[in-house]
This record gives structure tokens, C-alpha cells and sequence, in this order.
């Protein structure tokens, strides 16, 4: 079996962890000649010019969950399943980074610190847990996961997708009709949809201020679906109470931009969920089993729909 693999970062790692996986097959970096031979495409990031050469692939598989970073899905040939990592080791990390988010915002951990820092003892008024309601924009692998744990933290949850989704103890919302009334009462805003041109901007001034005064947002999923300066407008003005951000337009995030130094936005450099190595492996690796023996896989892109 023959295997290519291009990688924007950490190529040569990734090769030799599928040697290891795969001791059997025999896995190079892209070059033209390999990927015309290629049974199967591993790929991140790749440059325009990589994906039309993988003509006789059985698939051609994403390291990450999202595929945005694919510049252009048509140039993948119809035939070839174009499959995204589901899970892999991220539902738990998303759950462990909004979980911290949503009990710092509950539990105005960022207004005792600035108590703290004035030298003031002011027990505030304990919240009611059943107006905290968390909303997740995306109830796919990952936003279904973080709807689960926050349920679990005993906070109301609502979910927003495409397709109505029924998920346990969660308010199911769906399409574009029903956006304005999922927001008009989600003080915790999270965001877990992929970046298509349905979903580019979809968090702007008008929407995010149909969230209740002094609501949260986290942006976990790609940067490009929130519009960066109604964002700050919002903070600023004080109908935004805080903004977690893990994800942006331009990342590495410019050194002059904005969100670096606001006071109400904590900023980490895309984090929340890493792909990680083995979890990744293991995934594919199942995947191609399946493959070869004329089994269905999870995960494959429906291209029309963009993820
Ligand atoms: P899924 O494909 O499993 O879920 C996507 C969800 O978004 C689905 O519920 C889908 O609706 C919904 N959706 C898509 N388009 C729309 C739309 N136009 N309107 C309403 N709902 C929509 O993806 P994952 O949960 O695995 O991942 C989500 C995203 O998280 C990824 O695409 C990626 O960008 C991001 N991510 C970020 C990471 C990080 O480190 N920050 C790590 C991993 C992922 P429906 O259920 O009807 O299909
Ligand atoms: C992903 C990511 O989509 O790392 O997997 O953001």
C-alpha cells in the first residue's frame, strides 16, 4: 500500500509515526511522482498544487477536524472521499477549555481578581445556575460533546445547527430562522461550527447584540466566523461582559492587533483542541482497515455542504 503524506507542520514526524503504524506500507513525502501512485492522501494545509495529482486514491484524509485550510474541495477528483479526523482525542480538550470558560464567567472569577486587586472584601450575589444558559453554535462531534459536559456542570444548554439535532436535555435549535431566538437568551456563547460560506461572519454586531447584556463568548472553532471589531465594540461598550478567543482570522495573530491587550478577553494561540499524534494514527490507520475491507467510514466531507 502506498501512502503520501504532506504536512504544512511536523511533516517528518507525521511520516514516521504512519511508518510505525503502518510498517507495512510504504509512506513518502508528496512529490507528483508519488502522489500519481498514491492509494491513499494524508494531508494539512496542503498548497493548491497538491491535491489534484492524488488521482487513483482511495481517500484522501484531513489532520484536523476542520477542512477550511483546504483551498479549494473540487480539486480533490469526485470519486475520492475526502475524510476529516472526528474526535480524535479533541471533544475532551474542547470540553476542558470551555468548562474552565464557563465557570469563570459564572463564577466571576474575573471580577473577584479585579476585587482583589483594589483590596476589596464584597461578596457578590450568587448567580441562579438556571439563567446561565449556555448556548453552542454547532452540535456536530464537538459541540454535542461540550453540550454534554456543560449539562453536566448543571447549566441550561441550547444548541444551534443546520439540521435539528436531539441531543439529551438540550434545547435543539435549527437554521437561520430560529438564530435570532437561540441568541436572545444564551449568556454563554460558544461557538463550534466549521468555516464555510454559510457561517463566514455570522457572529457581527447585529447577532452578537442579541445576546443578553453581559454574556460571554468563545470562539473555539475559526476566526473568521466572528467580525473582530463588532466583537471589541461589544466588550467595549459593556453588552459583552468577555471574550475567550482560541482561534483567529490571521493566526499567528498580529502583534498590533486589538484582542492582544484588551482587558476582557483572555487569548490563547489555537489550543483548545490539538490533533494529537496517536489518537490521530490510530484514527486513520482504523479508517483505512475499513477502507480495504469495503467498509463504511465516519467523517467523510460532504463537499456541497463545505464540511
Ligand atoms: P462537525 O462537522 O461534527 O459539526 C459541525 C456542526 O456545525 C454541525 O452540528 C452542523 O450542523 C453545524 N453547522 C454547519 N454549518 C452550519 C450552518 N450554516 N448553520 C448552522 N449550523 C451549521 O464538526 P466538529 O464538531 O468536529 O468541529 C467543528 C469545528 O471546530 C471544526 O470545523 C473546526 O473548525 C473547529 N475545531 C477547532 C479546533 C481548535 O483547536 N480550536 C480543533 C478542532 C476543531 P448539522 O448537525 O446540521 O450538520
Ligand atoms: C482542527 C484544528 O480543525 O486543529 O482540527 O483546528
Amino acid at each position: 500500500m502506498k501512502i503520501v503524506l504532506h504536512a504544512a507542520q511536523d511533516q517528518e514526524a507525521w511520516i514516521a509515526a504512519f511508518r510505525r503504524a503502518l510498517p507495512q506500507a510504504q509512506i513518502d513525502p508528496w512529490s507528483a511522482a508519488h502522489a500519481a501512485q498514491a492509494d491513499y492522501a494524508i494531508v494539512w494545509k496542503p498548497r493548491p498544487e497538491i491535491l489534484p495529482a492524488f488521482s487513483r486514491a482511495k481517500a484522501v484524509f484531513n489532520l484536523g477536524a476542520g477542512i477550511d485550510a483546504i483551498p479549494d474541495l473540487g480539486a480533490i477528483a469526485p470519486g475520492i472521499p475526502l475524510v476529516r479526523l472526528d474526535d480524535a482525542g479533541m471533544a475532551e480538550q474542547m470540553i476542558e477549555y470551555v468548562s474552565e470558560a464557563a465557570l469563570r464567567c459564572y463564577r466571576e472569577v474575573d471580577a473577584y481578581a479585579d476585587q482583589q486587586r483594589e483590596t476589596r472584601w464584597q461578596p457578590r450575589p450568587r448567580r441562579a445556575k438556571a439563567e446561565f444558559i449556555a448556548g453552542i453554535l454547532g452540535a456536530g462531534v464537538l459541540g454535542a460533546a461540550v453540550a454534554g459536559a456543560l449539562r453536566s456542570l448543571g447549566f441550561p444548554v441550547r444548541a444551534w445547527s443546520r439540521t435539528r439535532r436531539r441531543l439529551d436535555g438540550v434545547e435543539g435549535f435549527a437554521g437561520m430562522d430560529e438564530l435570532a431566538g437561540f441568541l436572545t437568551r444564551t449568556r454563554f456563547l460558544v461557538c463550534l461550527l466549521p468555516l464555510t460560506p454559510g457561517t463566514t461572519n455570522l457572529l457581527d454586531r447585529a447577532r452578537l447584540s442579541l445576546l443578553p447584556h453581559g454574556a460571554c463568548v468563545v470562539n473555539v472553532a475559526r476566526g473568521g466566523l466572528v467580525v473582530d471589531a463588532d466583537l471589541v465594540a461589544l466588550l467595549d461598550e459593556g453588552h459583552l461582559a468577555a471574550a475567550f478567543l482560541d482561534v483567529f482570522r490571521e493566526e499567528p495573530l498580529p502583534p498590533e492587533h486589538p484582542f492582544w491587550h484588551h482587558p476582557r478577553i483572555v487569548l490563547t494561540p489555537h489550543v483548545s483542541a490539538v490533533t494529537l499524534a496517536r489518537e490521530t494514527v490510530a484514527q486513520i490507520v482504523d479508517k483505512i482497515g475499513r477502507l480495504e475491507a469495503g467498509l463504511p467510514v465516519t467523517g467523510v466531507v460532504d463537499r456541497e455542504r463545505g464540511y
